[in-house]
Order: structure tokens, then sequence, then C-alpha cells
């Protein structure tokens, strides 16, 4: 009887502290003490609810006693298993005016282990340092929920913890909140309930999980030489989208420089001919510098367009000195990371974001986009430079491939290959290409894989 009756009651408390039909999760203590907050699956270590430091209402978590440990954990607050989607992570502290040297607030997430219904080892991907650390006033955090974990865990616990030294000052934190849900059942030891699914989720764009490669000739409308390494970049990317209907949240893209073998000051730029500049909240991670010519609107896109274009760097002499194209024992150069939000509402459908192009700016003059073949340029593209030197486009309507050959100025190879030294003919390296261009790719769909009688691996180039 005893335990009928405590599951039902947790089953209520469950329902009231975590609506499984919120969005927005909210702790802010209000029950009054850590009992109820157990018995809803929330851990507490060092930690403890009582009014003794205001925030807002009457109760607040606070540390037990003062912060003093240097051990993240110690002193902490942890979630139930969540199903978290995207957003932000706020809550607000407030320190009781005590004395202290230093106080450090820290978020750290745990993953789930099937095995055993099991904690992974948490991973830390906050912290701040409080300013003036004895001055009792509220101060307010708002952190974006980590990429990973909409990406690598589902289930996922939060944990607050703090770490200090020297004085007696303790912290109190209170109305903490995320977007999610709880996936933690209280009637079954707080292990996971399987029932809870997943709200977003994420996907790979590209079909792989592993780098696709983009290679570029950079004398457009002019013939190059087809080593195919003016700039050559690593890209993968992955979209957030919500399950139930796949309406795309967010494009995730990450692009590595591998070489620049061109003396041209070049850009890379990314257009999204099907997601109009309306629908698009923020672009984040692009890197700026050495360039005049352009221009933004205030959510981080290229201004005077139509549609979406991100441009990625703006001058590939940031990345990568002129003296250096490729980048010859040194390790690899850290990844671009580029963030698209889509604004809420705005709903396309994942795969939205399918028909973009890559585009390389030549030495800084706007209007010279190369793109890949058939693809139309952005607003900002000169047309006038269509269909002049050996750009196809009034011969077979089909722009940037070349009239003499018919060879594209940039190819997307959907897997991590090695490019070509430094004036080696692209099809001296690899073997089968040529073949494949001319039967208009029905022949060796293959041919930049690594199979025998594939490659030059000496026209190659080598780390
Ligand atoms: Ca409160
Ligand atoms: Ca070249």
């Amino acid at each position: 009887m005893t335990k009928l009756f405590s599951s039902i009651a947790s089953i209520g408390l469950f329902g009231l502290l975590w609506s499984p039909l919120a969005q927005a999760q909210i702790f802010n203590a209000e029950l009054g003490s850590t009992g109820p907050y157990r018995t809803a699956c929330w851990g507490f270590n060092g930690t403890t609810i009582d009014s003794s430091i205001e925030i807002s209402g009457s109760y607040t978590v606070r540390t037990t006693n003062s912060v003093n440990t240097s051990t993240i954990g110690e002193q902490s607050i942890v979630t139930p298993w969540l199903l978290i989607n995207s957003g932000n992570i706020s809550f607000k502290l407030k320190t009781d005016g005590g004395s202290a040297t230093n106080r450090t607030v820290h978020l750290s997430y745990i993953p789930h282990k099937w095995s055993g219904e099991e904690e992974g080892t948490p991973i830390h991907f906050f912290s701040e340092s409080l300013a003036d650390p004895s001055d009792p006033k509220v101060r307010t955090y708002s952190i974006e929920v980590p990429w990973e974990i909409l990406r690598d865990t589902h289930y996922t616990k939060i944990m607050i913890s703090f770490t200090g030294s020297g004085g007696e000052g303790r912290i109190a934190l209170d109305d903490f909140s995320l977007h999610g849900n709880t996936a933690a059942d209280p009637t079954r030891n707080c292990t996971i309930d399987e029932t809870r699914t997943y709200t977003e989720n994420v996907i790979s764009i590209f079909g792989t999980e592993g780098y696709s490669t983009l290679m570029f000739e950079d004398l457009w409308p002019g013939l190059g030489d087809y080593d195919f390494n003016d700039l050559v970049l690593g890209i993968k990317g992955e979209r957030l989208q919500r399950s139930k209907d796949g309406i795309l949240k967010e494009i995730r893209l990450t692009i590595q420089p591998r070489a620049a073998g061109a003396a041209f000051d070049n850009s890379f730029g990314i257009h999204f001919p099907s997601i109009p500049i309306w629908a698009v909240e923020e672009v984040r991670g692009t890197v700026k510098g050495k360039s005049v010519i352009f221009n933004y609107l205030p959510n981080g896109a290229e201004a005077n367009q139509s549609h979406l274009t991100v441009i990625v760097f703006e001058n590939v002499r940031t990345l990568i000195p002129a003296n250096n194209p490729f980048l010859v024992g040194v390790p690899d150069l850290e990844p671009i990371v580029i963030h698209i939000k889509v604004n809420e509402g705005a709903d396309f459908p994942a795969g939205t974001e399918y028909d973009m192009s890559p585009f390389l700016i030549v030495n800084q003059e706007r209007g010279r986009e190369i793109h890949l073949p058939g693809r139309e340029g952005t607003d900002l593209a000169d047309p006038s430079l269509f269909g002049t030197a050996s750009d196809n486009a009034l011969y077979k309507e089909v722009r940037y491939t070349s009239k003499e050959n018919g060879l594209p100025w940039v190819m997307f190879i959907p897997a991590d290959v090695p490019f070509m030294r430094e004036k080696n003919n692209i099809t001296e390296g690899y073997l089968k290409m040529k073949e494949w261009a001319k039967s208009n790719g029905s022949k060796y769909q293959d041919w930049f894989i690594d199979k025998p009688g594939y490659r030059d691996e000496s026209k190659l180039f080598k780390k």
C-alpha cells in the first residue's frame, strides 16, 4: 500500500515539476526541500534547498557549506535523465555576500550508456569564474546547448557544479530552465523511460560522417591547369530537424581548409538558393579579415541577396599563408564550424539545404563567382562573365563547364580524398576520371576511390 501510494505521488510530482508537454522545463526550488525533487529524480551533492539566499520566489538551491573544492561535481545539482532540445540553458545565481576569493560555475553533461542504465563520464562544456564573487547580486546566465548533446547523446543529464577557494561564501541557484522533456521514470528508480521519444534529431547531410572534398580551379572563365588545388577544402554537414515532421531547424557545416595553391586572395562562400533570406535567424562562425568587399545583414548572412549566402571566409590568406600553399608538415588546421539557424515558423522540410552551392570568389572581385557545373550563381555574380573565355554557358547552356573539354572548375567529391601535386593535371592522379567525364558520369562513378589502377600516387599530395 505504501509503495503504491508513493508511486502515485511520484507521478503527480513528476508532472508538476516537468510537464512533458512544456517545451521549457523549469526548476524553481519552490517545493521547499530536496526531498520531493530527489523523488522526481534530481540529484544534489553538497547542495540543499532552503530560503536563506533569495533569488525568486521563496526558495533556492544552495551549496550546503562554503564553496571550497576544485573538484567538479562535489558541490552540484544534477537533473534527471532528459531529452534535450536545441536552445539555451538558463539559470540565475547569487552568492550570499560572504567572503570569497574565487567562485566558478560549471556546466557538464552526463551521457547515457545503454549497458545497465549507467551514467557515462561527465563532459564539461561551460565554466565562468564569478567576477567579484562576494557581491550578492543576481547573475543571469543563458548558455547554448552544445551540438554534441543533440547529436551524440540523446538521453542526457545536466550537472551544474560550483568550485572555489578562499572565504566562507556560498552560492545559490534558481530558475533553471532548458528546452526538452524528462526521460526519467521515478517509479522505476529514475531509470530511463523508453517510451519518451526525441522531439529533435541530428542527421548527416552528405550521407557520411567523414569529410567530403571540394576542389577548385580559380581562373574561370579562363582555362586552368586542372590541378584542382587552387583551393581544397574538407566539408561535412549535419542538420537538426524536428522529429515528428522533419522541419529544418538548424544546419551545421564543418569546413577544413587544406590547400590554397593559388596566387589569388580567394574567398569561399555557400549559396542556399532554396532558403530565402527572411527565413534565417542567425549565421555564426564565419571568418572575417583581409577583405573589404563583403556586406552583411544583422543575422550574419551576406547582404543584397534574395537567398541565403554564407561567406565562410573572406580571404583564404587569413587561414593559409601565401608561402605555404600545401601546409607541409603542419598539423591539420582547426576546422571552421558554421551554424545556420532557421527562423521559428519558417517551416522548410529537412533537405531544403541539399541544393546548397559552394563557390569560390576570385581574388577579391565580388562578381567573379565559381560554382559547380550548372549552378546559377548568387544575386551578386557578374552576369557579363557567363559565356566568356572558356565558359560553356552560351553553348551548351551549362554554366561552369568548359567548352574545350567539358570539365568543371569545381568538384565536390563525396569522400575524403587527396589532392594533386602542383601543376599535375587531376586526370594524371585519378586515372579513371577522364573516362568518367567523357561518359557524362555514367562510367567509373567511383573514380575517386582508392582501387587498384585508379590512382597514380606519385601525382597526389602527401602530407
Ligand atoms: Ca525559487
Ligand atoms: Ca590550378
